[in-house]
């Protein structure tokens, strides 16, 4: 069948990202003998004009929508990313009678509000790869699919998507890095996070080689550094530091980064991590206060948070801390806390959010009204971003954070916009590979 392939996101900050999901999608297409194209919404300054066109010239017979951001989650500054896909499918609608087959991480969470809202024929609920292939043989023998498609967790190791698809290398020129994925689910439950829903618990990891023999083929195609995509990249930390060994065994030299939990066990867990190329990591700290890193359900606490990041410290790494200010039982008291515990680890960066972002399915969505907000007659209501901020901060909460954002270089706050200019940004990248903030006040 010839199978026409969409990256629906637009979304540019912190970076344009390449797009994985939906180019393993269109890889695993191919592999089954269709035919594949593609096309990117945000390489268009008119995507509907030059989606048009492509429709019409190349004639799909089945057209595949990616969804992967629905906002920014950045509160108050709240960017609504679901807004972009509407055109884009209209486009599709109008321009041929292909089926419309929506996926992707946005797409999983709230499946039936994206059908409504964009009009979709069928839905991927969860990971594409697979399932697709199986559809499009349904489609082939005259079968007329569900339309919500609930897709079996794959088994690892997962298929590596072919770079031709979707310019990596314009990618890696206005991005900085190339992406990939060791292992997929989390086994943290943390209670506003949405990551276990698109991924599991249960963690389904790739073996060390397969995974460095990617990093080496993302290398040879003149690529040195990759962004490890993973919900945490150190949990199981045994994991992680097999990857790092086989890293250095081979003697890679790459620059790496990724997601982690501000905690470990493994004494030699951060040299490994800085010999195998991590000069760089992003934690998921939330908060620097224990009452509230236990109703996060964190399962790490302040004094296991400051010793990691010590050790990444002594170990050369640099670090990007997360903190969330206004999650359940946070007080003034809490969040100075927080705040006076990371002057004390000032790491390279700190991104500062204001208020949780409530997705059904996890277990903030009780506690953060989420039951009152939905509408069965209009399921289109959950694209609305939801954010809970506890009420004894919610009046001051967003002064209180802009001047502690204000009165540190280091500190950097998507819903406030605060040195997360577009413009800045993409001067810096024009001379930097990596991770922008690694260069911040440079
Ligand atoms: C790593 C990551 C980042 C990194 C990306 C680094 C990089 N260079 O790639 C960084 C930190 C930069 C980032 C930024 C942002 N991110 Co982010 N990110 C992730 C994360 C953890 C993994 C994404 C990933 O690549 N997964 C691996 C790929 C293979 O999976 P996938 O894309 O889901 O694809 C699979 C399926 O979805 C499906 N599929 C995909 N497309 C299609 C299409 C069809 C038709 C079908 C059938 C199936 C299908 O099959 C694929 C293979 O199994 C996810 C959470 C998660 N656990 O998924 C959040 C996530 C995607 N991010 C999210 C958001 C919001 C953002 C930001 C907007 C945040 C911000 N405030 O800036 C930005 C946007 C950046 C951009 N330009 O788009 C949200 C999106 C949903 C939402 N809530 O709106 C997620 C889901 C997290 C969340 N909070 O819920 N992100
Ligand atoms: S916040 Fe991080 S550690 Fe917690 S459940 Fe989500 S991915 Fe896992």
């Amino acid at each position: 069948m010839r199978v026409l392939v969409i990256s629906g996101s637009m979304a540019t900050l912190p970076d344009p990202v390449y797009p994985l999901g939906p180019a393993i999608v269109a890889t695993a297409v191919r592999n089954a003998g269709h035919e594949v194209s593609w096309f990117d919404a945000l390489r268009h300054d008119d995507p509907s004009m030059a989606l048009r066109a492509l429709i019409q010239n190349w004639e799909p017979e089945v057209v595949l929508l990616s969804i992967r951001n629905i906002d920014n989650a950045a509160f108050p500054g709240v960017n609504k990313h679901f807004e972009e896909h509407l055109e884009i499918a209209r486009t599709c609608k109008a321009a041929t009678n292909a089926l419309l087959i929506l996926g992707g991480s946005g797409f999983t969470l709230m499946p039936e509000a994206f059908i409504e809202y964009l009009g979709g024929d069928h839905g991927v609920v969860g990971e594409g790869e697979n399932a697709i292939v199986e559809l499009l043989t349904q489609l082939k023998e005259g079968v007329t699919p569900e339309t919500y498609i609930h897709a079996p967790r794959v088994a690892p190791p997962f298929l590596p998507p072919d770079r031709d698809i979707f310019d990596a290398d314009w990618y890696y020129a206005n991005g900085g890095l190339a992406n990939m994925q060791t292992q997929r689910g989390c086994q943290l439950k943390c209670i506003y996070c949405t990551y276990p829903l698109l991924e599991g618990h249960k963690v389904r990891a790739t073996d060390p080689s397969a995974i460095v023999d990617e990093m080496e083929s993302i290398k040879a195609a003149g690529i040195d550094h990759i962004f490890v995509v993973d919900a945490v990249f150190n949990r199981p930390e045994s994991h992680a530091a097999q990857i790092c060994e086989e890293i250095i065994r081979r003697d890679l030299k790459m620059s790496l980064t990724g997601y982690f939990v501000p905690d470990g066990d493994l004494p030699e867990f951060p040299s490994l991590l800085k010999k195998a190329g991590f000069g760089a990591v992003e934690l998921g700290t939330d908060s620097l206060s224990d009452p509230i890193l236990e109703r996060l359900r964190k399962g790490f606490t302040v004094s296991g948070a400051m010793e990691f990041s010590r050790r990444l410290e002594a170990a050369g790494i640099k670090q990007c801390h997360n903190l969330i200010f206004g999650g359940p039982g946070e007080t003034m008291e809490t969040m100075e806390e927080s705040v006076a515990n990371m002057d004390v680890i000032n790491p390279t960066a700190m991104i500062a959010t204001i208020g949780l972002r409530v997705f059904k399915g996890t277990d903030m969505w009780k506690i953060g009204g989420g039951e009152d907000s939905e509408d069965p007659s209009d399921p289109t209501r959950a694209l609305e971003p939801l954010f809970f901020v506890e009420e004894a901060v919610a009046d001051t909460i967003v002064e209180r954070v802009g001047k502690w954002v204000e009165d540190r270089e280091n500190w950097l706050c998507f819903g406030l916009n605060r040195r997360v200019n577009p413009r800045y940004l993409a001067r810096l990248r024009k001379r930097h590979k990596g991770l922008l903030w690694t260069i911040f006040g440079e």
